[in-house]
């Protein structure tokens, strides 16, 4: 049973028990190796990763040209800080720009660290070239969002396990209903509007997937307005959703574009922040940065997990592979099992609560049949295995969620 953990495992959780903050309630499992989809715990017991670190794994665990990348690139050059120039930054600029469609980049570190970026970026551009009065820019975002968990991310959240007990607030943001265009188009009246910043797929809010045109129809409108449309693709992009970006589902072009997770392979933290000239020449040397951002180290690495994207085609693997998984999904017959969606291989389902066992056994029981994935808010449980995952490896999947599943019918 997965609960009678093994001394092993016992010693190492007691160990963070005792000198962690315990700021998250993992599954008591205790992973010591990953490759490919792939990870093993330390008794040696091998899974399925069904959360790919949150979709910063897309690549697989490990990836040996990921890795060769690091390796060779931390031997030579890691760190300069942007007082220098090295001989990394530029060419991965141009890679990156190049890749996405954007005149610019400003590289960062961490997902909120991007999103702190776009804000403040938006925030300059309303001022600089939209006009609105100094301190009064206002963003949208969505019920529901998930952007990080800075202070002023949060202040825009409706989460109360994110947001409670961090008061006071950043002032700012307008929170509309999720896929609502109507909700949009009213708050969009405000003329001290100057972004509108969505997840293309509400990630955490559990795999929501909007309207057929929604973000096409939200664009559409937010040029309009004279107002930037902000995608927040850290969890949805790069590869995850069936296309490079979820957007490009809808054919849409963000205004600003922020990404991170599997930007860098789930090796190291690369977060980047893609805007045209208009946009991204506001911010002015020593208006922003962070000691990390643009470091060699991670550029080289997200570079070659960049490369490893494209070359594997990830994006084709993560649509085909994605209909294979809810196909299957969606056959399994069980009063537990209530709803399944998603869209490439950022999938979820509902579990309804019956005997008093919740996701969260389900999940355990996952575990003890040799795939790990994670509940969130309490009835979901999202399923997004990297997208080197192959077709036998998914039907693998499905049967030990199948099975897994009806075992609580
Ligand atoms: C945790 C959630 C997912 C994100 C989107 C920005 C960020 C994230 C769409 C911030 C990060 C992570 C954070 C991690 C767990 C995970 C998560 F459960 F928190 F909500 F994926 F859904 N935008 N999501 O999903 O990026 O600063 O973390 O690099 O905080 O528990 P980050």
């Amino acid at each position: 049973m997965i609960t009678e953990m093994n001394t092993k495992s016992e010693q190492l959780i007691s160990l963070e028990d005792k000198h962690g903050a315990h700021n998250y309630h993992p599954l008591p499992v205790v992973l010591e190796r990953g490759e490919g989809v792939y990870v093993w715990d330390v008794e040696g017991k091998r899974y399925f990763d069904f959360l790919s670190a949150y979709s910063a794994v897309n690549q697989g665990h490990c990836h040996p040209r990921i890795v060769k990348t690091m390796v060779d690139q931390a031997q030579k050059l890691a760190l300069t800080s942007r007082a220098f120039y090295n001989n990394v930054l530029g060419e991965y600029e141009q890679f990156i720009t190049g890749l996405f469609g954007y005149d610019k980049v400003l590289p960062m570190n961490t997902g909120a660290e991007g999103v702190e970026t776009a804000l403040k970026l938006a925030r300059k551009w309303g001022y600089e070239k939209k006009g609105v009065a100094e301190n009064q820019a206002k963003i949208i975002v969505c019920a529901g969002n998930f952007h990080g968990r800075t202070i002023s991310i949060i202040s825009a959240s409706s989460d109360s396990d994110s947001r409670g007990g961090f008061g006071p607030y950043t002032p700012g943001f307008i929170t509309i209903p999720y896929n609502s265009t109507s909700a949009l188009a009213e708050a969009l009246k405000d003329k001290n509007v100057v972004g509108f910043m969505v997840e293309p797929i509400q990630g955490e809010a559990g795999v929501m997937v909007p309207d057929e045109g929604y973000l096409q129809t939200c664009q559409a409108m937010c040029k309009d307005a004279n107002v930037l449309f902000i995608a927040d693709e850290i969890q949805t992009g790069i590869a995850r959703t069936g296309k490079m970006l979820a957007c490009d589902h809808e054919g849409v072009r963000a205004d600003i574009l922020i990404l991170g997770k599997a930007l860098s392979g789930g090796m190291y933290p690369v977060s980047a922040i893609l805007a045209d000239d208009e946009v991204m020449l506001c911010i002015k040397p020593g208006q922003h940065g962070s000691t990390y951002g643009g470091n060699p180290l991670g550029c080289k690495v997200a570079m070659t997990a960049m490369q490893v994207v494209t070359e594997e085609k990830l994006a084709e693997n993560a649509e085909e592979m994605g209909k294979i998984l809810r196909a299957e999904l969606k056959a399994i017959q069980s009063d537990i099992l209530t709803t399944v969606r998603g869209k490439g291989l950022l999938n979820a389902i509902v579990i309804k609560e019956k005997n008093g066992k919740t996701a969260w056994d389900v999940c355990l029981k996952l575990a003890e049949n040799g795939l790990l994935a994670k509940p969130t808010h309490g009835d979901i449980i999202r399923f997004a295995p990297p997208l080197v995952i192959t077709k036998s490896q998914i039907m693998e999947c499905a049967a030990i969620i199948r099975k897994t599943i009806e075992s609580f019918s």
